[in-house]
């Protein structure tokens, strides 16, 4: 009984019983020219939830990296989306040669870290699984998307719409997946249960629609609108 557990735990341990989930993602009724002309179809994050007893294991691998970049670059956030595990700290280089801020208030986590100067970073550790919307106070063209997770098996697709996640452990998983610009219904009815063995997955073609999809203006740090270029000293 002790060696077949210790067979078990060591094949775990190693990733022998684990195997690569690939698949593909197609976006409908876009609205933004470089998706419906130039079929780009990146920046979808799709992740895998553990699925009963192997839970703690799956979430909790030793040696995973935990940390990731987000750049400030001409007055943009690259890359505009992230997906990172939870307990990953993010850090933000300024790379601009003018201050930035870094700020959410969406209901993954409300956080601020001040005005900061070029050349210098900032981090910031997300400890809850969300979506977690992140903008700069002083531009208000800033905008990103940092998925945070609460398994280490997620990918975000690349311009063709592939992803792959690799290494997963053999066990039964809730498939999810999130995209900026589809609602919490279109994504909600992607979701599916995934058992992962020895040899590879593929997920039939994800489609995804984007109809209906609004880009909104957010609010500034206080609440508030942006004041306008130009008013009360304010210059960008
Ligand atoms: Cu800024």
């Amino acid at each position: 009984m002790i060696w077949r557990w210790l067979i078990c735990f060591s094949s775990f341990v190693l990733g022998a019983n684990a195997a690569a989930v690939k698949g593909s993602v197609v976006l409908t009724g876009s609205r933004e020219s470089r998706v419906h002309r130039g079929h780009d179809f990146s920046g979808v994050v799709v992740w895998l939830e553990p699925l009963g007893r192997i839970q703690n294991a799956a979430d909790s691998p030793p040696g995973h990296p935990k940390t990731a970049e987000m750049l400030q670059k001409h007055k943009m956030f690259v890359p505009h989306l992230i997906a990172v595990p939870v307990g990953t700290a993010v850090a933000f280089p300024n790379s601009d040669p003018i201050f930035h801020n870094v700020f959410s208030s969406f209901s993954g986590q409300v956080f601020d870290i001040g005005l900061y100067p070029p050349g210098t970073s900032k981090s910031v550790v997300f400890r809850r699984p969300g979506v977690v919307r992140v903008f700069c106070n002083i531009h208000p063209a800033m905008s990103a998307v940092i998925v945070v997770t609460r398994s280490r098996y997620f990918a975000v697709t690349d311009s063709h719409g592939n992803f792959a996640i690799a290494d997963v452990p053999a066990a039964d998983y809730l498939l999810q997946v999130f995209h900026e610009r589809a609602s919490e219904e279109t994504l909600g009815e992607l979701q599916r249960e995934v058992s992962v063995g020895e040899t590879s997955v593929a997920i039939p073609e994800l489609s995804i629609s984007e109809s209906g999809y609004l880009a909104l203006p957010h609010k500034n740090k206080y609440g508030k609108d942006y004041p306008p270029e130009g008013y009360a000293g304010v210059t960008r």
